[in-house]
C-alpha cells in the first residue's frame, strides 16, 4: 500500500485524492489523519519541511510536495494521462498547474493569516496581496478560456481545488465577478465525483 498524510482540509491534499480518484488508484492509498499544527505531531518523521502531503511508495521513499505526489500517481498509472509528455501540451499543462497551486498557496497564507496568526501580528497589505494573486490568477484563465476545452489534466485538478479552497476558507472573496467562462467551467468541473468526494468538512 501507499501511505498518505492525510488532512481533509488542506487543498494540496485534496489534488492528490483527485488524482488519485481520477486514476483509479484510492484503494492502493491508505490514509494517515495527520495535523501538522499539533505541538506533537510526528509528520517530521516522513516530510522535514513538515507539511501535508507526503506520500510513502511501496519502496518506502517519502515523497513531498503535492506536484511531484501527483506526477507519480500518474506514472503509477502508466504514466502520460494528467502530466501529458507531448511538447506541444506539456509546458501548457505544467503552467496551469502552477497557476493552480499559487491560487491555493495565497489561500492557505490568507487563512493563516486569519486563524493562526495573533491578532496583533497580522499585516492586512500582505492578507490583501494574496487575494489579489487570487484575482488575477482568475483573470488570467478568463483571457485565455481554452484551458476549459482540454481533456483532463493536473492544472484542472490544482486550480479547481485552489478556487474551491477560497470558496471553503475566504467566502467573502468575490472571485465570480467579471469571469464567467471560469466560473462556467468550475461549476461543471466541482460536479465531478472526484470533488464531491474529497470536499472539505463544512465543520472544521
Ligand atoms: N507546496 C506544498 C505545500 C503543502 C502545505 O503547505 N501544506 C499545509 C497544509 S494545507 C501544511 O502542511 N502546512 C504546514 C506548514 O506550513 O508548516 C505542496 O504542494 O504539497
Amino acid at each position: 500500500m501507499l501511505k498518505l498524510r492525510f488532512s481533509p482540509t488542506s487543498p494540496y491534499v485534496r489534488k492528490v485524492m483527485v488524482t488519485a480518484l481520477e486514476l483509479g488508484l484510492e484503494d492502493r492509498i491508505e490514509k494517515i489523519m495527520t495535523n501538522v499544527w499539533a505541538p506533537d505531531t510526528d509528520i517530521a518523521d516522513n516530510n522535514p519541511l513538515g507539511k501535508v502531503p507526503c506520500l510513502t511508495t511501496e519502496e518506502g521513499m517519502d515523497l513531498f510536495d503535492s506536484p511531484i505526489i501527483c506526477e507519480y500517481l500518474d506514472s503509477l498509472a502508466g504514466g502520460d494521462k494528467l502530466f501529458p509528455q507531448a511538447e506541444d501540451q506539456k509546458w501548457h499543462v505544467l503552467r496551469l498547474m502552477a497557476l493552480g497551486d499559487g491560487i491555493i498557496d495565497a489561500g492557505v497564507n490568507c487563512r493563516i493569516e486569519d486563524f493562526l496568526r495573533p491578532e496583533e501580528k497580522r499585516y492586512p497589505k500582505w492578507r490583501e496581496r494574496q487575494t489579489t494573486v487570487i484575482l488575477r490568477s482568475v483573470a488570467d484563465l478568463e483571457k485565455n478560456p481554452n484551458f476549459a476545452d482540454q481533456a483532463l489534466h493536473s492544472g484542472h485538478i490544482a486550480i479547481a481545488c485552489g478556487l474551491d479552497y477560497a470558496n471553503y476558507r475566504l467566502p467573502d472573496l468575490d472571485w465570480r465577478q467579471g469571469h464567467p467562462k471560469v466560473v462556467s467551467w468550475f461549476e461543471s468541473f466541482v460536479a465531478k465525483p472526484s470533488m464531491q468526494a474529497t470536499a472539505p468538512p463544512q465543520d472544521s
